[in-house]
């Protein structure tokens, strides 16, 4: 294996309740119900995709011009932005930093294939940008997870095959789009979600995150 790519929200720190937040602000001027279920649906999903699933749950998606949710997707971002200022050192996820520190003791190359514009500014805030070989501009990929597309580009940037990439995700959508990358998947999440959505190795915390396990698990599977 020759680098490590991360998905960002749900990995390496929690922004999914600062999302909630800005999302359930928009949703209530536009009398739409918005909880937590359909926060959890919006796990990597971009923005406007996002904008597009809360019409629909409400059923107003005929009731926007594309100018409109532009604007809205504006709203909701300018909150979100607001609300990232809460983000410091102290929010990273729990053993990602030593994680951080191995994959570069062992000389592996590290990406960022996060489906957020908001990616650089999160890792300046965490004060982690330095460890990234690159970080993929989701705008530059044709289609968002699910699709692979997003951990292709991060390969391609990193000038490794994706043979010898492992992805890191915390939502289904994620896990899809490294599989079919061809690339070893490390879910973070519960054993019968991320194994149903085609994880090659399920860690509940992220700071259970350990190269000899994953080195011995990539091995086993390739042998
Ligand atoms: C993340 C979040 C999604 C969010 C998306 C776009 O994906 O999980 O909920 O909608 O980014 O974020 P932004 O509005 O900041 O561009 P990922 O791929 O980092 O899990
Ligand atoms: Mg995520």
């Amino acid at each position: 294996m020759k680098a490590v790519i991360f998905d960002l929200d749900g990995v390496i720190t929690d922004t999914a309740e600062l999302h909630y937040q800005a999302w359930k602000n928009l949703a209530d001027s536009l009398k739409i119900h918005f909880d937590y279920k359909l926060n959890e649906e919006l796990k990597g999903i971009g923005r406007m995709d996002s904008l597009n699933r809360i019409l629909n749950f409400g059923g107003k998606t005929d009731q926007y011009t594309e100018i409109e949710k532009i604007a809205l997707t504006e709203q909701k971002n300018t909150e979100y932005v607001a609300l990232l200022d809460q983000l410091s050192p102290k929010s990273i996820y729990p053993g990602i930093k030593e994680f951080l520190d191995t994959l570069r003791n062992q000389n592996l190359k590290i990406g960022l294939a996060s489906a957020s514009k908001n990616g650089p500014k999160i890792l300046e805030l965490l004060e982690i940008t330095d460890y990234f070989d690159t970080i993929v501009d989701p705008v530059s990929v044709k289609m968002g997870k699910p699709a692979p597309d997003i951990f292709l580009k991060a390969a391609e940037q990193l000038e490794v095959h994706s043979s010898k990439c492992i992805g890191i995700e915390d939502s289904e959508a994620g896990i899809h789009s490294i599989k079919t990358a061809g690339m070893f998947a490390i879910g973070v999440g519960t054993e019968k979600v991320m194994k149903a959505a085609g994880a090659d190795l399920v860690i509940c915390d992220t700071k259970n995150l350990h190269w000899d396990q994953i080195i011995n698990t990539v091995n086993h599977q390739y042998s």
